[in-house]
């Protein structure tokens, strides 16, 4: 396969209401979206880097601009490429592990549709659905809190993630266990918001019974992770701190978590995350898959991924109506509670060209002959 053109477009989409975590507020999602153009087909990436540096050290801009200079002409150089050429072809630059992602997902996505195969048939997924779970925000309420779980219930979603920090732990937590019973899926998100003296408060939360606890500490704080987990009966999963099969190695044997949450952008592709899932599959260390408010494009290749069976526990997943009202590829939509495994070629859809106009807000186009020239 052969590039001949790689497009590099901003997004912004609304989202339905504010997403808020431990690091700050989102009103709108800013996206990167990589274009990969060969004689035979067009691939689609999504960069899921934020719009500030808060989740981790990429940030969108820095993620469009270390593709311009850095990533897109040798891959534009490259004739031949696979995907799987993508990663050895970019280790030259060191981390930005979310914009390789992108272009990986790409050329991954052009080259499964040339060959008419669906990204789950590619990565070795079995599975026709995958259970839906959602991530909850800070609300400023608890009875609000309490509304907004209910209504994600009532449309079937299997599990509640809720976000936590300190300050709001403990009381909304009692508070959505004592209304919906101990049969609901509960799992909590610090992203870092802790550090181990607050083991004593996290402990706390033992007594609601959670599938897990995730990301407490620092991103690279394992060992701190791994003390927190000797002090907690609730299970430690990481997010931030896994970013490679590697990394994924490390937290495993110092014992930092028991379960692991795979985004394909934070470990620098799809290719990457299956090994992680592997990894952790020959650990016995269930995995899940999580979430960066993908538009369709992104969503539909995480449903893919979570159909890998290690994927034990319910993702990240939500339907595009969780964060989009329009969302910029046909909708993924809840039935029974699962997003049903796109089966087309590639990421089995694209983008609706109204619908990606009118959220475009910059396009900027590199050539091979550009390129050469
Ligand atoms: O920690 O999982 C996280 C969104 C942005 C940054 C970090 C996280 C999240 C989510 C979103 O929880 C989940 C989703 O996309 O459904
Ligand atoms: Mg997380």
């Amino acid at each position: 396969m052969r590039i001949e053109r790689i497009t590099l477009r901003r997004i912004s989409l609304p989202l339905v209401t504010p997403f808020r975590t431990s690091l700050g507020t989102e009103h709108e999602r800013p996206a990167l979206l990589v274009q990969v153009t060969t004689a035979d087909a067009e691939g689609w990436g999504e960069c899921v880097a934020g719009a500030d540096a808060s989740y981790s050290s990429e940030y969108l801009e820095g993620a469009e601009d270390v593709m311009r200079r850095h990533l897109v002409p040798p891959l534009l150089a490259a004739d031949p490429v696979t995907a799987h050429a993508v990663a050895p072809l970019l280790a030259g630059v060191r981390g930005h592990r979310m914009a390789k992602a992108a272009l990986e997902m790409a050329v991954l996505d052009a080259e499964l549709r040339t060959r008419g195969t669906s990204f789950a048939a590619g990565l070795g997924a079995l599975a026709d659905r995958v259970p839906s779970g959602v991530s909850v925000g800070i609300m400023d309420s608890v009875p609000e809190l309490v509304d907004a779980v209910a209504d994600y219930l009532a449309q079937g979603y299997l599990r509640i993630k809720l976000k936590i920090e300190p300050g709001w732990d403990v009381e909304p937590v009692r508070a959505v266990r004592e209304r919906f019973g101990e049969e609901l899926l509960l799992q909590v998100d610090a992203n870092t918001a802790y550090t181990l003296a607050d083991a004593r408060r996290l402990a706390r939360l033992d007594a609601f019974d959670l599938l897990l606890l995730e990301q407490p500490l620092d991103e690279d704080d394992l060992r701190g992770h791994a003390a927190l987990a000797r002090r907690i009966r609730t299970p430690i999963c990481l997010d931030e701190s896994v970013v490679s099969a590697r990394s994924a190695a490390d937290a495993i044997a110092l014992g930092a978590c028991q379960i692991v949450n795979i985004k394909p952008g934070r470990v620098g592709g799809y290719l990457e995350a299956r090994r992680i899932h592997d990894v952790c599959a020959a650990s016995g260390i269930p995995v899940w898959c999580g979430g960066m408010l993908e538009t369709g494009l992104g969503r539909a290749g995480n449903v893919a991924l979570a159909a890998l069976p290690n994927f034990t526990l319910p993702g990240d997943v939500s339907a595009s109506d969780r964060f989009y009202a329009t969302d910029i590829t046909e909708p993924f939509v809840l039935q029974d509670g699962h997003l049903a495994v796109p089966t087309g070629p590639g990421l089995g859809v694209e983008p609706l060209p109204g619908v990606l106009a009118g959220v475009t807000t910059s396009v900027h186009e590199v050539s091979r002959r550009d390129h050469d020239a």
